[in-house]
């Protein structure tokens, strides 16, 4: 067995002061940090948007932030502006230790967003972190970061459905919580056979 911790987003905009606030999101790092040295690898991802991203509401005239919208891949959450390449808010939390094996962008592209970090959000275009995983032999991934119901999440479900271990440590994760997300997540993940520790 070769154990990652996959560490999600732990970064600025989604911590409080942040554009995309998840509440509490900084009480997770110290937890992470502690984590860290369990694991046989680190690996880290940051939410890494051009300006102008298509997941913003503020790229969608008349649509406000949390509205729903079509895009041509399926249904999208529209969000504030957050985590713009090479801004504070895309900077990881500054406690958060980051020496780490990878950092993993993703949603770089304009035209798709990526909640997961195997998968963009048309659950077809990989990231490529399947392939580093497998080629470096490890098979057991553990969760923390933000937000459980969207990032952690869909990460976690693409990670069991790709024949990964996985669990999550709630307590070192925070969540969005929109209409019930949080809920939702947690059954689609237990279902998907990702553990919730
Ligand atoms: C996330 C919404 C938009 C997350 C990223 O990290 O959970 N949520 N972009
Ligand atoms: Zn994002």
């Amino acid at each position: 067995m070769t154990h990652a911790l996959l560490v999600i987003d732990v970064q600025n905009d989604f911590c409080p002061g942040g554009a995309l606030a998840v509440p509490g999101g900084d009480e997770v790092v110290p937890l992470i940090n502690a984590m860290m040295a369990e694991f046989d690898s680190v690996i880290l991802t940051q939410d890494w948007h051009t300006a102008g991203h298509s997941s913003f509401a503020s790229s969608h005239a008349g649509k406000a932030p949390f509205e729903l919208t079509e895009m041509p891949y399926g249904p999208q959450v529209l969000w504030p502006d957050h985590c713009v390449q090479g801004t504070e808010g895309a900077t990881f939390h500054a406690d958060l230790r980051t020496d780490a094996d990878l950092i993993l962008r993703k949603g770089f592209r304009t035209a798709i967003d990526s909640y997961s970090a195997f998968f963009e959000n048309d659950h077809t275009t990989p990231t490529g972190l399947e392939g580093y995983l497998r080629t470096r032999g490890i098979d057991t991934l553990t969760l923390a970061g933000l937000a459980t119901d969207f990032c952690v999440y869909y990460s976690a479900v693409d990670a069991a459905k790709l024949g990964f271990d996985v669990s999550v440590r709630m307590d070192a994760c925070r969540a969005i919580d929109l209409d019930g997300s949080l809920a939702a997540a947690e059954t689609a993940m237990r279902a998907s056979g990702v553990k919730l520790d």
